[in-house]
């Protein structure tokens, strides 16, 4: 039994549902701090409220469900914890620290994500290794670091299987992200096909790893189902797709829809985050190890987001 943390969110979400229909609905119970009438996942199985910070509540639920796997998704994003830092690190760090003594006390797996923004200023910005500086300038990213030493941690003291990946932004058309940097990958295709234009907030020639969402349901599923005898690291493979910058995304969009267009008005705040993180992250160990790969490149992500998004009646 799988125990779904943030199930609603934007990971969450497409996640249960091919966890579903893998090793069957009822069991992945889907959790979420509230339930959103209508939500798919609500309507369609085992779904339950839970709010990460409620330590008992983590431990009774985890119990009453018999469950030998956790994946903890519920955080805030990089955008949200800049605003919010307290909160973030209330949320993103007692959520963990409470999952994690779960998986230790009930003996679970454990899975959690790491990002790119992990990564800060003095890192090395082009194919960033996998081992290297880690000196995030965001509370996300201190949230980040710290939660793969826990995780880290939590293995080497205790023995929890922990695993994890740091992803690159997430691009998906069936639940829309909330409060990320690189979420202007995803509202670029909504606003494409709704006006046929887009501002974007972030500025021209800055790059950022990204990775359509297919592609990062199924790393979690590979890495998950991965021989431990094989990973030499546990948490925060670095994982990638493609590194674009927004004229690349533009011009992948306008190939189908051509009176697109898009100007810019920065966001200081968005930027400044995005400027902090690597331009494109080295995916090496990852495949090495439990042999990470991806199907969806710029065009075919493209491709696939516009007739899903026109499908959803976007
Ligand atoms: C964010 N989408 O923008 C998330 C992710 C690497 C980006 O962590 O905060």
């Amino acid at each position: 039994k799988v125990l779904v943390t943030g199930a609603l969110g934007q990971i969450g979400t497409e996640l249960v549902v091919k966890m579903r229909e893998i090793y069957g609905a009822d069991n992945i119970i889907a959790t979420n701090r509230s339930r959103r009438a209508g939500h798919v996942l609500v309507e369609s199985g085992a779904f339950e409220e839970l709010d990460v910070t409620d330590a008992k509540g983590v431990h009774d639920l985890a119990k009453k469900h018999n469950v030998d796997t956790i994946i903890h998704m519920a955080a805030l994003l990089s955008a949200t914890a800049e605003n919010n830092p307290l909160m973030a690190w209330n949320i993103n760090m007692g959520g963990l620290m409470n999952t994690l003594e779960v998986a230790r006390e009930l003996n679970c797996k454990f899975f959690t994500p790491s990002s790119i923004g992990a990564f800060g200023p003095s890192s090395p910005k082009v194919n960033t290794p996998q081992d290297t500086i880690q000196r995030p300038t965001t509370m996300y990213g201190v949230n980040k670091v710290a939660g793969e030493l826990l995780c880290d941690y939590y293995f080497h003291k205790f023995g929890v299987d922990t695993r994890g990946v740091r992803f690159p932004g997430l691009i998906s058309y069936a639940q829309e992200p909330g409060g990320g940097t690189t979420d202007y990958a995803v509202n670029i295709f909504y606003d494409a096909l709704k006006q046929k234009k887009y501002t974007s907030y972030i500025a021209a020639g800055t790059y950022m790893d990204m990775m359509y969402m297919p592609d990062a349901v199924n790393c979690i599923i590979d890495l998950m189902e991965a021989d431990t005898s094989k990973l030499k690291h546990r948490n925060a493979f670095n994982v990638t797709a493609m590194s674009f910058e927004p004229e690349e995304i533009a011009a992948e969009i306008r190939k189908h829809i051509p009176e697109f267009t898009m100007d810019y008005d920065v966001d200081p705040m968005r930027q400044a985050i995005a400027n902090s993180w690597p331009d494109s992250i080295d995916p090496t160990a990852a495949k090495e190890e439990w042999g990470f790969k991806t199907e969806y490149d710029l065009p075919k992500m493209t491709v696939a987001m516009l007739e899903q998004l026109k499908a959803k009646g976007v």
